[in-house]
């Protein structure tokens, strides 16, 4: 799972990626990219360590990127189309709007105006994606000229970009009019901007945190953070923190907000795996079949699997232990095709 920060130069990218990731502020060179893997809290899994005091712990990870600072001179935009490579790989893109006063900033980047930031940033993702889709329809028209066995395909394709391109071109976002499945599969693979999930961050000056955010149509989240605050409670020792978070008036981190909604815009539950070995969490998107579930563990289990034994992470606490639950008949044998639930603790029994 991997989230990219995007946003105006200025809007404080740097220090959200700062306050999420918790490396220190100096840790990454300006002129490149940094990326860090952040575990995903879990008080579950904690619990199941406690019971098996594994070898091995293993948390769920995002990733998160924060793109190279701008450069003296190219400040107009974003710049996103400078970053497609990156940007074209995330799941999810995390815009950040300023919202806190800065003599730094230059008078044409000057006005401070969240909403009409968030606007003129998907404006310009509009327009990534309008490159990216006439750029392959350009080559589909050449190819479709010649002969080739992949006709059929490439005409297919070819009416679906067209479509794609209409709507992009009438400004909605290409999560609004790709139908889910097939079209869907094949869309992917270009890694258009607005078929991602967006979350907005309202980076908030240091006298203005807390209260509602407003609302945004078609983002999957949305809040107010003052990512300068933030990266320096990050900082501190987590015993530290509550006294700290209290005077500012922030009730959770920005990282745990983030993680969180994050998740939830991508749809992601985790199932566990437990044993003297290793107790761990495994992402996978709500709707995941046991097979699926089998296949991200290893190939081999998908490939020769049986059954999956499964209990529910509630009932297996209240059991205890795996023996009592297992007395009390709430080890269930499931199939191939049962979906699995967050939270599901899960034994792959399969032979190949
Ligand atoms: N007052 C205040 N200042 C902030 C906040 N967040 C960032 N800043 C300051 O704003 C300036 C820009 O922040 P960065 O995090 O470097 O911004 P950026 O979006 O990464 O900028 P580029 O990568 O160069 O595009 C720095 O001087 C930060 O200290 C905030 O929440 N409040
Ligand atoms: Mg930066």
């Amino acid at each position: 799972m991997r989230v990219v920060i995007v946003g105006f130069p200025y809007s404080g990218k740097s220090a959200l990626f700062t306050a999420i990731s918790g490396l220190p502020p100096d840790h990454h060179k300006a002129s490149e990219e940094s990326l860090a893997s952040v575990k995903v809290p879990e008080p579950r899994l904690q619990w199941l360590a406690d019971l098996y005091k594994p070898r091995k712990y293993t948390e769920a990870t995002i990733d998160f990127v924060d793109l190279p600072g701008h450069a003296e001179g190219d400040s107009e935009h974003a710049g996103l189309e400078k970053h497609l490579p990156t940007l074209r790989q995330a799941d999810a893109l995390l815009l950040v709007v300023r919202a806190f006063q800065n003599p730094a900033v230059p008078p044409h980047l000057g006005r401070i105006d969240p909403l009409a930031d968030v606007k003129s940033l998907r404006e310009e993702m509009l327009l990534a994606d309008l490159m990216i889709c006439a750029n392959r329809i350009d080559k589909l028209d050449k190819s479709l000229k010649k002969p080739s066995k992949t006709h059929d395909q490439e005409k297919h394709e070819l009416a679906v970009l067209e479509r794609c391109r209409a709507a992009l071109e009438s400004e909605k976002p290409l999560r609004d009019v790709i139908q889910p499945g097939e079209e869907e599969r094949l869309l992917r693979s270009f890694g258009f901007l607005t078929q991602k999930s967006i979350l907005v961050a309202i980076n908030s000056g240091e006298d203005a945190i807390g209260g509602d955010p407003p609302a945004i149509e078609s983002v999957a989240g949305v809040f107010n953070i003052c990512a300068a605050v933030e990266s320096d409670i990050i900082q501190l020792p987590a015993e530290d923190r509550p006294a700290f978070m209290a005077d500012y008036h922030i009730s959770a981190l920005a990282r745990d907000r983030v993680i969180r909604a994050s998740l939830n815009a991508l749809g992601m539950i985790a199932f566990y795996t437990v044993g003297e070995d290793e107790v761990r969490a495994w992402p996978v998107p709500r709707g995941c079949i046991a097979v699926d579930a089998a296949g991200k563990i290893h190939t081999d289990l998908a490939r020769g699997f049986i059954r999956a034994e499964v209990v529910g992470y509630d009932e297996f606490r209240a059991a205890g232990s795996m023996r009592e639950a297992k007395a009390q008949g709430k080890l269930r044998q499931e199939p191939k095709g049962y979906v699995v639930q967050d939270g599901d603790i899960i034994n792959i029994k399969f032979s190949v």
